[in-house]
C-alpha cells in the first residue's frame, strides 16, 4: 500500500468550508439596499439623524429600559458610562479578570484603577464574596460582567452596592435580550453596556448601548456621547465621540426582526451540543439558571482533563486541524495582559479559582451557520473519533 494513501487514511475528517466561533447576522442586501439609498438622498448619514432615532426607540423598548443610548461600539459605551457616575479619580472599580480585555481598559482610560477579584465556578461570574473582600475606602464601583450571557449574581451586588454606597454597573456585551425572572437584564444595577459588535447575536456591525433603569440619565449621557455639544455655541460636559452612523442603524433596524430566529436556531444548536457532550465526564456546560431567558450569545465549556484525559487545549487543536475554529475566551485573563500583570486576584481561596479554571475554557462555534456536519464533526472530535 503506498504512503499517499495511509496519510491520507490517517487525515482525520474535516470540513471543507472553516467555522468560526462566531459568525455576524446580516441582514438581506435586497433589504438593505433601499435603506442605503434613502441615507443617500438624504445626505445625512450621522449625528443622531432618523434611523439612529428610531434604533434608539425600537431598542429601549427591546430591552425594556428607561434610558437606551447608542454608542458607536461597546468599548466607548463602558467608558462613557464610566466617566457618567463621575467616580472620583483614582478610585478603585472591582471587577472580573475573566472576560475581554476592554471592561478593565474602560475602567483605566476613565484614570480609575482596576481591582480584579475572582469567579464563582460554575457560572465564572464574579464571586460576590471576593469582591466584599476586595472593597476598600477607596472602592467607587463594581463592574459586574455577564460573561458568554451568563448573569452575574444581580441581588448579591445590588446589597453590596447598597450596603458600601458603591455604584453596580454591568458589562452585558454578552448578555442582550437576557431577562431574569422576567426582569430585562437592563434593569439591574446603575447602567448595563451592551455590545453590538459583528460577534454578537444581535449587531450593527460595529456598535454599544448603555441602558439605564432611570429617564433622567439620558439627558447627561446624549451630551458625553457628543463632545458635551448644547448648542451651536454651548460645550457643558467633557464628552466624546460615541456616536452611531446611520448605515450601522439601518443594519441594526433589519437584525433586530431577525434576532428572534437566530437565537431558536442557536437554542437548538446548544441542545445539539449539550446532547452529544451529556455524560463526558469533566467536560462541563454553561450554567442553566433558573428563571433566567439565556441571551445564546456563546457555548462556553470548561473541560477538565483529571476527569476527560484530554486537555482543553487539545480539543482545541484537534478541532482546528478539521478547520473548526473555536476561541479560548477569555484566556489569558486580563491579570496575564501587561497593563494588569501587577494586580493581584483577590478572592476566597489560598489560590484564584480563576487561575485554574482559565486554562480549562474553550467556546464553540455558535451560529445559526454551524452546519449539521460541522456538528457531527465536533461531536467525533470530543468522542475521539476520527
Ligand atoms: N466587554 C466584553 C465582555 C466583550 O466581550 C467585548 C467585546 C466588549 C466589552 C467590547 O465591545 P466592543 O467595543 O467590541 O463592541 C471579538 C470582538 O471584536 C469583540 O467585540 C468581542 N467582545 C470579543 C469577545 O470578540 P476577537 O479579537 O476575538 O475578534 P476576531 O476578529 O478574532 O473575531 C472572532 C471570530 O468571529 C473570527 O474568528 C471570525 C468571526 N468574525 C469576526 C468578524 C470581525 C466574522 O465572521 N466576521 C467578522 O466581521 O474579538
Amino acid at each position: 500500500m503506498g504512503r499517499a494513501l495511509l496519510d491520507e487514511e490517517n487525515q482525520p475528517r474535516a470540513l471543507d468550508k472553516s467555522v468560526f466561533v462566531s459568525e455576524p447576522l446580516l441582514p438581506e442586501l435586497n433589504e438593505l439596499m433601499p435603506m442605503l439609498q434613502q441615507i443617500w438622498e438624504r445626505k445625512y448619514v450621522t449625528n443622531h439623524g432618523p434611523l439612529h432615532q428610531r434604533l434608539e426607540a425600537e431598542l429601549q423598548t427591546y430591552l425594556g429600559v428607561d434610558t437606551a443610548m447608542l454608542f458607536t461600539n461597546g468599548t466607548i459605551g463602558l467608558i462613557t458610562a464610566l466617566k457618567f457616575f463621575d467616580l472620583p479619580p483614582g478610585s478603585e472599580v472591582i471587577t472580573s479578570p475573566m472576560t475581554f480585555a476592554a471592561t478593565a481598559h474602560a475602567i483605566s482610560w476613565n484614570g480609575l484603577k482596576p481591582v480584579f477579584a475572582d469567579v464563582l465556578p460554575g457560572t465564572l461570574t464574579l464571586d460576590p464574596d471576593a469582591v466584599a473582600q476586595a472593597i476598600t475606602e477607596n472602592t467607587s464601583a463594581i463592574l459586574g460582567v455577564h460573561v458568554y450571557g451568563t448573569l452575574c449574581d444581580v441581588e448579591a451586588f445590588a446589597a453590596l452596592g447598597a450596603s458600601h454606597d458603591v455604584r453596580v454597573i454591568y458589562d452585558a456585551a454578552h448578555a442582550f435580550g437576557s431577562t431574569k425572572k422576567g426582569v430585562p437584564i437592563g434593569r439591574y444595577g446603575d447602567a448595563s453596556i451592551f455590545s453590538f459588535h459583528a460577534t454578537k447575536l444581535f449587531n450593527t456591525l460595529e456598535g454599544g448601548l448603555i441602558a439605564t433603569p432611570n429617564a433622567q440619565d439620558r439627558e447627561r449621557i446624549y451630551y458625553l456621547r457628543n463632545f458635551g455639544i448644547k448648542s451651536e455655541e454651548e460645550v457643558i460636559d467633557v464628552g466624546i465621540n460615541g456616536k452611531m452612523n446611520e448605515v450601522q442603524a439601518a443594519v441594526g433596524l433589519l437584525n433586530l426582526r431577525a434576532v428572534a430566529g437566530e437565537k431558536a436556531k442557536r437554542r437548538q444548536l446548544r441542545k445539539r451540543y449539550c446532547d452529544f457532550l451529556a455524560g463526558l465526564d469533566g467536560v462541563q456546560t454553561q450554567a442553566e439558571q433558573p428563571g433566567v431567558e439565556n441571551s445564546e450569545q456563546y457555548f462556553p465549556l470548561v473541560i477538565d482533563e483529571t476527569h476527560y484525559g484530554r486537555t482543553r487545549d487539545d480539543i482545541y487543536d484537534a478541532l482546528k486541524a478539521r478547520n473548526v475554529f473555536a476561541r479560548k475566551y477569555f484566556h489569558p485573563i486580563c491579570t496575564d495582559f501587561e497593563p494588569y500583570r501587577h494586580l493581584p486576584i483577590v478572592s476566597t481561596r489560598a489560590m484564584p479559582y480563576v487561575t485554574e479554571v482559565k486554562s480549562r475554557v474553550l467556546c464553540l462555534p455558535f451560529h445559526s451557520g454551524v452546519s449539521e456536519d460541522a456538528v457531527s464533526v465536533i461531536a467525533d472530535v470530543f468522542h475521539g473519533r476520527r
